[in-house]
Formats: C-alpha cells, sequence, structure tokens
C-alpha cells in the first residue's frame, strides 16, 4: 500500500486530505510541487498553491544518502510523529506546526517555514541569526527538563519510554556511525586523505576509544528524557530573527547532555570551517559570533533549567521535601546536576565533531571546501578539538575555557 510520492502524482494522491486543500487549494492541477530534500533519509515536498503551501515530508524504505542496499523502515515517521506533539508541548512555538500524519504512507504534512532557510547554510554564507543561542539554550532545556521525571509522573514516562523503544534501527544508526565507525576502519567510513596520520594516532588512542565507549554506554543505557537526536544545524531552520527545529526522527530516550552537546559540535564545525568560506576581513567577526552562541546556548540552558528546577519540579526526582522542609535549598544540587550535563554534553560533542569527519556522514562546512589541503588543515584542527573534550570534558566549567580552547586550535 505504501508507495514513495513523487511531484507529478502527489496532487492526485494527497487532493483528498482536507487539511491540505484547505491550506493549499481544492484544485490540485493549480498547486506547484517541488521536491526539495536534501538530508540523507527521507523525501520533501515543497506544494505550493493559491491559497499558501505546505510541507509534505516522507519517508523512504531505505537510506536515501546509501541506497535500497541499506533499508530502512518506514514506521520512523511514527515516531517523529509522536516526537513533534512532545517538543511541541514542551516549547511551544520550536517546531514546525503539524497538519497531517498518514502512518501507511509514512507522511507528515506540516508548516511551509518561509522565508527560513537552513541553519547550516546560513552559517556557511556567514549570516547571523538573533537570538539564536537563546532559543536554542531554552529548547534543550525544556525538552530536557519536561521530558524527565524531573517534571512528568513516572508512569507517564515509562510509558513513553516504552513507547519510543520500538525505534530500533534509526538509533542503531547513531550507535554505528557516531559512537563506533569513527574510531575503527569501518566500511563506509570515509575522509580526506591527508588526514591519514591524524586519524591513525586517535584510532590508536586506546584511553581516547574508552572514554567514547563510556559515553556510547550512556547514550544506550540512560533514558534520562526525550531528546531530539540528532540536533546538528542542518536540524535547524532560521530567518534573520526566527529559528525552529525540524526532523526528531531519531528521537529516543537518551542523556539530556546528547542534544546540547551534538548541538555544539555543529557550531565548533561551523567555526573551524570558516577560514574557507570567508574573506580575511569578515572571517574574525563571523568566527567570534559563532562562539556568542555557543555562550548563549549553554547559558540560557542553564538559566532556563534552573527557572524549571525552581518551578517545575512536579516528578519524583529530587522533591522539595526531601530539600527545603530542612531548612536546605536545593539551588545547589541543581549546579551540581547542570555540572554533570555539561560534562556529558561535551563528551558528546567531541564524538560528533569526529564522526562528522570520519564517519559515512560528514557536512557542508567541510565538505564544501574543495581544496582538500585547506580542507584537511581545518578538519584536523576540529579532530584535535573533539579528542580534547572527549579526553577532558569535565575540565570546562567555564564556557570561555571551551571558546579559548577553540580559538587555541584555529591559531594552530
Ligand atoms: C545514514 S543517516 C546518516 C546521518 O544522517 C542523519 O541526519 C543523522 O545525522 C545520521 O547519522
Ligand atoms: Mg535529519
Amino acid at each position: 500500500l505504501y508507495r514513495p510520492l513523487t511531484p507529478e502524482e502527489l496532487g492526485t494522491r494527497l487532493s483528498a486530505v482536507p487539511v491540505i486543500a484547505g491550506r493549499v487549494g481544492s484544485d490540485p492541477s493549480r498547486w506547484t510541487v517541488k521536491e526539495v530534500g536534501d538530508g540523507n533519509l527521507n523525501l520533501v515536498f515543497i506544494v505550493e498553491g493559491p491559497q499558501g503551501a505546505v510541507v509534505v515530508k516522507q519517508a523512504l524504505p531505505y537510506v536515501r544518502l546509501v541506497g535500497d542496499s541499506w533499508p530502512l523502515p518506514l514506521y520512523r515517521a511514527y515516531y517523529e510523529n509522536h516526537a513533534l506533539v512532545r517538543q511541541a508541548e514542551r516549547d511551544p512555538g520550536s517546531v514546525p506546526e503539524i497538519y497531517h500524519f498518514d502512518k501507511v504512507q509514512a507522511l507528515i504534512v506540516m508548516e511551509y517555514l518561509s522565508p527560513h532557510k537552513i541553519l547550516r547554510r546560513k552559517l556557511i554564507d556567514g549570516e547571523m541569526v538573533e537570538g539564536l543561542g537563546g532559543f536554542l539554550g531554552r529548547f534543550c532545556a525544556r525538552t530536557a527538563f519536561r521530558g524527565s521525571e524531573l517534571s512528568m509522573k513516572s508512569a507517564d514516562k515509562k510509558k513513553d519510554v516504552g513507547l519510543f523503544s520500538g525505534n530500533v534501527e534509526i538509533p542503531a544508526i547513531t550507535e554505528a556511525l557516531v559512537f563506533t565507525d569513527p574510531y575503527y576502519d569501518a566500511k563506509m567510513n570515509h575522509h580526506t586523505p591527508d588526514l591519514d596520520p591524524v586519524v591513525a594516532e586517535l584510532r590508536g588512542n586506546p584511553k581516547l576509544k574508552a572514554r567514547a565507549q563510556r559515553m556510547f554506554m550512556k547514550f544506550a543505557s540512560n533514558t534520562e528524557t526525550m531528546l531530539h537526536g540528532d540536533l546538528h544545524s542542518g536540524s535547524i531552520m532560521s530567518t534573520e530573527t526566527e529559528s525552529k527545529i525540524i526532523d526528531p526522527e531519531f528521537v529516543q530516550y537518551g542523556p539530556m547532555g546528547f542534544d546540547i552537546g551534538m548541538l555544539v559540535a555543529n557550531f565548533l564545525m561551523a567555526y573551524f570551517s570558516q577560514p574557507a568560506h570567508r574573506d580575511a576581513a569578515g572571517l574574525e567577526p563571523y568566527q567570534e559570533w559563532i562562539l556568542t552562541i555557543i555562550d548563549e546556548v549553554f547559558a540560557s540552558f542553564e538559566t532556563e533549567f534552573r527557572t524549571l528546577w525552581e518551578n517545575e519540579r512536579t516528578g519524583m526526582l529530587y522533591p522539595a521535601a526531601l530539600f527545603e522542609d530542612q531548612g536546605q535549598p536545593s539551588g545547589g544540587i541543581c549546579e551540581d546536576l547542570l555540572a554533570d550535563i555539561r560534562t556529558d554534553a561535551l563528551g558528546f560533542c567531541g564524538i560528533e565533531m569526529h564522526r562528522r569527519t570520519l564517519s559515512l556522514a560528514h557536512n557542508a562546512d567541510f565538505e564544501d571546501i574543495e581544496d582538500t589541503q585547506v580542507r584537511s588543515r581545518l578538519e584536523a584542527r576540529n579532530l584535535a578539538m573533539g579528542a580534547e573534550l572527549i579526553l577532558r570534558a569535565g575540565e570546562f566549567g567555564s564556557t570561555a575555557s571551551l571558546l579559548d580552547l577553540a580559538r587555541q586550535f584555529n591559531a594552530k
């Protein structure tokens, strides 16, 4: 019954869906349909008509990046839809509005974000986004806190963990491509040739691999909260003043530091790749702007988390009665938890920085650099900082020390 859509057939096949007809117009012969998916997995169509536009995202039964030799279940759209519903509840306005979900066709019809552009592209093009760090930090804090037993009733949380545990093959991608493949000569890996000596050094470091495996264990075995699961700059769409989070199909329950760690890694990769994208005059101010975003992400995450801790601690964890009733403020305990989340985040951050240069799925920040000597020089800085973060994750109590380390590697 499932059939992938084509731009030619989409009008005929979806004209009877009331919400599409209502938003785009009832006569499909007046619709224009473009397939614009440039991600690794799905089809994405923009459907425009006399009354407006919607986006139709449809899962393919295989990994688009690789082809039908790598099958992938369609049910991931079901989990993505559930994730979007929860994110909209936990951080209203942060994700596109969902209009319709069709389980059999594995498709989601959602708000067309315009004039938004994928953030990764904006970062490559040197564009700034107002309020970006604050928005992202608050999203990570709200979804982390409100998706955990700090806020949820234990029974609801357990039910939800059960629901999402059916999403097996998608986390398996992260388990292989993010946590395992970068650290050995896996079949689908590829890297810029000049990096060979750097890669050999990383893969020859047992301490580094053991730390990465420890982070992997936390990712695989810890169900603290519902994660976005793939929060990179390709999963964010922005205008000059507004941002939205898209694409939570890698949703799973996992450690609170994972999303923020991935996010920061993608800003660091944007930072390290800049010398290939900017002329000398614009380079330093733009790189420094990227670092301010990282600072704002951590600052707003922590501020928002503290506010939620004070006002919304309605779950079974850290009940106020255990502390305040005995005249013992719980603020210090929240700070300890935030410090643990930051340490985890920086470990995950280093691993994401490695996998985007060593494993299967790279990113345009580096891949768009045609001169492979320039690319490998910048990627080497990224790999070296990633290794420091994995090995010394607990040593960056202040974001300033993290940003200084980035500046040091950038100057090498
Ligand atoms: C085979 S999928 C490769 C990558 O694309 C997604 O965006 C995830 O980041 C995944 O690791
Ligand atoms: Mg994606």
